[in-house]
C-alpha cells in the first residue's frame, strides 16, 4: 500500500491527568516559583479534549495513574505511521512504565478495528511493535509529515531508538525513510523535544520557531531533504514563539487542512500561522482553534504531546 499523505485522522488517544501531575511531573521550570494549577489543568485539559473532538470522530481517553505524573503527554509512549504503531521506551526513567496503559489500549483498539465494518479489509490490520532494550524515544521527537520521519536524537531518545523505527517503519512496511536530526549541538541542546520547535502545517508546509534550534532544524530538514541539487521539497513557516511552533494539524482527504489547533496567548504567532494557512488550496475554509495550554508548558508540554492521533 502506497501512502503518499496523511489522511484524515478517525481515532485519537488522550491519557487523563495524574493526580500527581501539579508535584511531580517532570519540568525545567522551578516549580516552587510557577507551580502548576490542578484545577486549571485539568480545564484545559478539557478544551483540549474538546478541540480534538471537532476534528476526529473517536478519541479515546486512557485512564491516569498517580504513579505516573507526566501520562498526559501521551505522544511520547507511541509512535504511529498509519496502521502501524511502535510502543517507545520513554527516555526519562520516571516515564517508562507509562506505556504499559498506552499498549493495553492499544491493543484493545487493534482487536475493534478488526472488526470494524466501516474499514477496507486490509486497512483493519493494526500492528504493533514495543521497542526493545536499548533503544530509548520519546514520541515527541519524531515527525512524520506524510512522506519523511524525522527523528530528533536528544538527552531523550538516542540512536538505537531512530534506528528501531528506520527498521520498522521503513525497511519493514516500507511507510517513509527515517531521518536522524542530532539535536545535541550548541544550537539546540536546550531543546527537550525536536517538536518543540518544529511540526507540520499541511505535508509539505512545516513551522519552526524562529530562534537558533528552529534554524538549524530548518536547516538539517533541507539538507536531508535535498536530492540532485533541488531544493527541498519543504517550505517553512517561521513563528516567533517557540511555543506556537507546535500545533496539532488535522489533514482534509485533499492534502489540505481542515483545522488547526494553536496555542491561545501567542497573537503574533497565531497571526502568521492564520496567514500561512490562506496560502494554502482550501485554506479558507480551515478552522482555527485557540486553546490555553499554560499549565502544560508549565511541565514543558506543548499540543501534540497529549494525543495520538490516527487515520
Ligand atoms: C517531560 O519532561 O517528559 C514532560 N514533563 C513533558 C513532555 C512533553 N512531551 C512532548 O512534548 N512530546
Amino acid at each position: 500500500m502506497v501512502h503518499l499523505r496523511v489522511p484524515p485522522y478517525k481515532q485519537a488517544f488522550v491519557r487523563d491527568l495524574s493526580n500527581a501531575f501539579s508535584q511531580a511531573a517532570l519540568t525545567s521550570y522551578d516549580n516552587s516559583i510557577q507551580p502548576i494549577d490542578m484545577e486549571l489543568a485539568h480545564h484545559q485539559h478539557e478544551q483540549y479534549v474538546d478541540a480534538v473532538r471537532q476534528f476526529v470522530p473517536n478519541v479515546q481517553t486512557v485512564a491516569g495513574s498517580d504513579n505516573l505524573a507526566d501520562c498526559c503527554f501521551i505522544e511520547d509512549t507511541c509512535v504511529i505511521i498509519h496502521n502501524v504503531a511502535v510502543i517507545t521506551r520513554p527516555g526519562h526513567p520516571n516515564r517508562r512504565e507509562e506505556v504499559v496503559g498506552v499498549k493495553q489500549a492499544l491493543e484493545k483498539y487493534a482487536l475493534a478495528r478488526q472488526e470494524d465494518e466501516g474499514r477496507d479489509v486490509q486497512d483493519r490490520e493494526f500492528h504493533i511493535h514495543p521497542m526493545p532494550e536499548p533503544c530509548l524515544l520519546d514520541g515527541g521527537d519524531v515527525l512524520f509529515t506524510g512522506s519523511d520521519v524525522f527523528v530528533g536524537l536528544s538527552k531523550r531518545t538516542n540512536r538505537e531508538g531512530a534506528e528501531f523505527l528506520s527498521k520498522i517503519f521503513d525497511a519493514q512496511y516500507g511507510l517513509a525513510p527515517v531521518h536522524v536530526i542530532d539535536l545535541q549541538n550548541s544550537a539546540s541542546a536546550s531543546t527537550l523535544h525536536l517538536k518543540c520547535v518544529v511540526s507540520a502545517l499541511v505535508d509539505t508546509v512545516l513551522v519552526v520557531s524562529d530562534d537558533d534550534p528552529g534554524r538549524f532544524v530548518q536547516g538539517e530538514i533541507q539538507r536531508l531533504t535535498q536530492v540532485e541539487g533541488q531544493d527541498s521539497k519543504y517550505k517553512f513557516v517561521q513563528v516567533p514563539d517557540q511555543i506556537s511552533s507546535n500545533i496539532l494539524r488535522f489533514p482534509n482527504a485533499e492534502g489540505g487542512l481542515r483545522g488547526m489547533v494553536v496555542q491561545k496567548r501567542f497573537p503574533k504567532s497565531t497571526e502568521v500561522l492564520k496567514a500561512a494557512v490562506q496560502t494554502i488550496p482550501g485554506g479558507e475554509d480551515c478552522k482555527v482553534v485557540e486553546v490555553d495550554m499554560s499549565q502544560f508548558i508549565l511541565a514543558d508540554g506543548a499540543l501534540t504531546c497529549c494525543s495520538l492521533l490516527l487515520a
